[in-house]
């Protein structure tokens, strides 16, 4: 079988249990399920040098990672990616920072784990790229003679042209992406926005194969949306009894795992919290919102902000509401074991999920997995929220209106327990078809096409295409395979 070779900004540590992020959970599925390795940054900045790729193998999964260097961290890490990217990929342009010099440093770091990653391939390999920090890796790659199907997945959404149009480097983005034989996007509103920008910015061409051509390169884009592994959060027998009640007395737990990011809607969350209680005074005492928010990026500016910003929200409404034996809102500032995260999901009887935007969002998921399907908790959501397409039957609000999100509260809370199960039997029936299998499975067998149709232009004897076809062949045996693993207990 051809082997899939995931290349990330971050890998993660297979032998760490605290891991946030839900790229990482993504791949980290994937990879239970393919032979092959994950390339990328190991976590450790050096002061300088030149960082060379390490390989360790644990529990028989491959990782091969390398350092950044300090001016690699600074301008390529949260430089480029996380005050560039990241903020207008979300509409964010006020909190885009375009300094000269991040530019730079973030092709140069594409090129070095490019260069490192090439001696590494088979003819044979599948490299799937992941996410904003590494738009450059297949050109990179191509330029070193690498001719295997390389897709791309975005794990966040695309802004609209317009936003994406202010990036100083738009046509050198555009251009970059054009060099993959797939790109796989969240939403289709998404699919709709990347087509958009590849027109406006560098005149891609829509063919009426459904493929777009940017200069001489065609390409696919498709709408893949990231799932869980459900299994993880289910309970077994016996094993919801050990746990607290979900009420205790009559008091609600409402939770929020959130990384502490702009992107997530945290103050808007506790703004409507707090004019929830001020508007429904017979709910004081009877609910407590937990907030998870594990750190992250937090040199960035505009993190620091938000973090201040939600201390002191929690400080003001715990100050305003809380009694000696009631404190409205636990806000906790660190990453949680992902072991405990289950049960956490499992007692709380509402998950507020309220980002301004989101490629997917995972905690949706893992908050409906988690659930007793006899007596479930509600899930309230932003609209804004890639998972809200596949998820209709959660209660959906508009995270800018705390008006909105008070109401959402509301129902939630006062939704009866027929109803609340119906809907949780809709929306697991949804996390369940659309789960990580499925999105890498799909994704998987488009790119090994696409790598077909790239093919075409190697002469039938060519190593290539020789490996074109064992793939293809692979890609069918497996996907036989696992549609019957997936009925199993469905
Ligand atoms: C990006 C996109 C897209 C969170 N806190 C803790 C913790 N987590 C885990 C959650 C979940 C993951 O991290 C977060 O995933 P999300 O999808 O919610 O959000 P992002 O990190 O922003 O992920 C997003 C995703 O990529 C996948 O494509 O859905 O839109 O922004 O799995 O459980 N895990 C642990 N401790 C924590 O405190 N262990």
């Amino acid at each position: 079988m051809a082997r899939l070779v995931m290349v990330s900004n971050r890998v993660i540590d297979f032998n760490a249990a605290q891991q946030a992020g839900g790229v990482g959970v993504a791949i980290y599925n994937t990879l239970e399920q393919h032979s092959g390795f994950w390339f990328g940054w190991d976590g450790q900045i050096e002061e300088s040098g030149s960082p060379e790729p390490k390989s360790i193998t644990v529990g028989g999964h491959t990782t091969v990672t390398e350092p950044l260097t300090e001016p690699d961290y600074n301008d390529y890490y949260l430089g480029y990616s996380n005050s560039v990217l990241w903020p207008v990929f979300h509409n964010r342009l006020d909190l885009a920072q375009f300094e000269a010099g991040y530019y730079s440093s973030y092709v140069a770091v594409n090129q070095r784990f490019a260069r490192h990653l090439a001696p590494l391939l088979q003819p044979d390999d599948v490299i799937w790229v992941h996410d904003y920090h590494l738009v450059p890796m297949a050109l990179e790659l191509r330029k070193l003679g690498v001719e295997n199907p390389i897709g791309f997945f975005l794990h966040i959404p695309i802004g609209p042209a317009q936003a994406m149009l202010a990036i100083p480097e738009n046509k050198e983005i555009a251009r970059a992406l054009g060099a993959y034989d797939l790109i796989g996007l969240q939403t289709q509103s998404d699919v709709r926005n990347l087509i958009d920008f590849l027109q406006q910015s560098v005149a891609g061409r829509l063919l009426p194969s459904g493929r777009i051509r940017v200069f001489e390169a065609e390409l696919d884009i498709g709408c893949f949306p990231v799932g869980i592994d459900p299994n993880d959060f289910a309970f077994g027998p016996g094993e919801a009894e050990a746990l607290p009640p979900t009420e205790t007395g009559d008091l609600h737990q409402i939770i929020g795992i959130d990384r502490l990011d702009y992107t997530k809607g945290l103050p808007q969350k506790f703004r409507a919290y707090g004019k929830f209680l001020e508007e429904y005074p017979e709910y004081r005492r009877r609910i407590v919102l937990s907030q998870f928010a594990p750190p992250t990026r937090e040199s960035v500016e505009a993190y620091a902000d938000i973090k201040a910003e939600l201390e002191s929200l929690a400080g003001s409404i715990n100050g305003r509401y809380g009694e000696l034996d009631w404190v409205p809102i636990n806000y906790i500032h660190r990453t949680i074991p992902r072991s405990e995260l289950r049960d956490i999901y499992r007692t709380s009887r509402v998950g507020l999920v309220t980002p301004l935007k989101d490629g997917m969002n995972l905690v949706a998921k893992e908050y409906i997995a988690s659930q007793d399907p006899k007596d479930p908790g509600v899930l309230v959501m932003s609209k804004f929220a890639g998972a809200a397409d596949q998820l209709p039957d959660c209660v959906l609000v508009n995270p800018y209106d705390i008006a909105d999100i008070v109401q959402g509260i509301r129902i939630a809370l006062e939704m009866p327990r027929d109803e609340r199960c119906a809907r949780h039997e809709k929306l697991l029936r949804n996390v369940r078809k659309s789960d990580s299998n499925a999105w890498s499975r799909s994704f998987f067998s488009e790119l090994a096409k696409a790598g077909q149709r790239r093919a075409g232009r190697f002469s039938k004897s060519s190593d290539m295409a020789k490996a074109l076809e064992r793939l293809q062949a692979s890609v069918k045996k497996n996907s036989t395979h696992s549609r019957a693993a997936a009925n199993v207990g469905t």
